[in-house]
């Protein structure tokens, strides 16, 4: 006999909805910087009309060129955003959209004719009071950072010592590793690391070093690629070599989780810069060769292919050393985030985290979680709905245990578990 005090299947979406709203999650990637990282660190109007995804957008709708675009200064380029996009145009891209939900959540004019008044706010924010204003607008308690150690400017600031803020968690981001080798391996022997052309001679184990030491500065909890489209695994390569010989001995050594983010097709149209980077569907064979050759690694993987989705599920079921995360990038759009998140409850359960914010600006994080709990809400309620129906009713303790799973412990025990 159920001697639970389950709820009224009538009143699911609003306890949903207010366990939702009502607990802080952990936002799992991000390129957002802790106040001691200083100038890398990005906030404010301008810097969120001239994000990426808004400059793809900006050249649809208005003649600039980028070449002339990229010669504008960022006030220049922010003001040609707003007026394109924002007043000749309806903001109904999820993107614009954004802007318009960060402005109105921090009561601000968001049909304001020139950007100057809200320049003037933004730049009368103190950063130290600033962020955790934010962050609650957000409900998030953290945003994990992106680190790269290969990165001059900021590896000179972790070598100079920086303060670690537990609200900002590093990852330690070795794309320029993984995937550009032939172009970086000088700049590991550069930094006394004996790195070579081929991976040969003492190579793998001095970037096995190299990675030891960057552990110990930046004390990440996870590590983190992002792969191209094309990513085979195993290949006859020195990807191969590094992620057997190097990289994922280290992530067992300090018991880190590697994430994987896999599908973006980089720069198709560089003109554009950072918004030229495209999508394409990646062969799943190379996650499930990884998973099944590394089952003491632990792994966060992402797809960045709608197309690569209900395998990732699949493959996930096959493998307890995969975690996927997020709707990564151009799934981040409530048509495809309803798709993903259904077929993951519907074949994960919830082993699984629903989203990340992939914020580059620290504003972004208000808007990527209000429609995350705007668009994930409705799609648990129908879970549970659909629970009651075949005979279980739930608690709001059930759900609040599920939601703290989801958009907390999972990760928490993924970066945590020593085993
Ligand atoms: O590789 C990544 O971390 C991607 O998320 C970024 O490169 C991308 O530009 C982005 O910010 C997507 O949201
Ligand atoms: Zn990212």
């Amino acid at each position: 006999m159920n001697t639970r005090p389950s709820i009224a299947i009538e009143s699911t979406d609003a306890v949903v909805e207010d366990v939702l709203a009502t607990t802080s999650f952990i936002d799992i990637h991000t390129h957002l910087f802790s106040p001691s990282l200083g100038s890398l660190g990005l906030w404010g109007i301008d810097e969120l009309l001239t994000y990426h995804y808004l400059e793809a957008e900006l050249f649809r709708f208005s003649p600039v060129t980028p070449e002339h675009y990229w010669t504008l200064t960022k006030t220049q380029r922010a003001d040609l955003v707003w007026k394109t996009l924002f007043v000749e145009n309806t903001p109904l891209s999820e993107a614009a959209r954004g802007v318009i939900a960060v402005l109105s959540a921090l009561k601000l004019d968001t049909d304001a004719k020139s950007l100057d008044p809200l320049r003037d706010y933004f730049r009368s924010q103190k950063l130290v009071e600033y962020i955790p204003h934010v962050f609650h607008l957000a409900g998030i308690t953290h945003a994990v950072m992106t680190n790269d150690p290969l990165d001059p400017e900021e590896a000179g600031m972790w070598k100079r010592g920086i303060e670690l803020d537990p609200h900002f968690p590093a990852v330690m981001r070795i794309d320029r590793i993984l995937n550009q080798w032939s172009a970086h391996h000088g700049a590991l022997s550069a930094q006394g690391y004996a790195a070579e052309a081929d991976g040969g001679g003492a190579s793998m184990k001095e970037v096995r070093r190299f990675l030891a030491d960057w552990v110990v500065r930046m004390k990440p909890v996870y590590m983190a690629v992002s792969l191209e489209d094309t990513f085979n695994f195993p290949e006859d390569d020195v990807r191969t070599k590094l992620f057997r010989d190097a990289v994922l001995p280290t992530c067992r050594e300090f018991h880190l989780p590697m994430s994987l983010m896999i599908g973006v097709r980089r720069l198709i149209n560089p003109a554009l810069r950072l918004a030229g980077d495209g999508a394409g569907r990646a062969d799943m064979r190379a996650v499930q060769n990884i998973a099944l050759e590394f089952p003491d690694n632990r792994f966060l993987i992402s797809m960045l292919s709608r197309e690569n989705q209900h395998e990732l599920c699949v493959i996930a079921r096959k493998f307890r050393n995969l975690l996927p995360f997020g709707c990564w990038w151009f799934l981040n759009n409530p048509s495809i985030v309803e798709e993903m998140t259904r077929e993951r409850l519907e074949m994960l359960g919830t082993s699984f985290i629903p989203q990340h914010s992939d914020a580059r600006i620290l504003e972004q994080v208000i808007y990527k979680w209000r429609n995350t709990r705007r668009t994930v809400g409705p799609i648990l309620a129908q879970s549970y709905k659909l629970l009651a129906a075949d005979g279980r009713s739930v608690t709001r303790d059930d759900i609040q245990r599920d939601v703290n799973r989801l958009f907390r412990s999972n990760f928490e025990n993924w970066i945590q578990r020593a085993d």
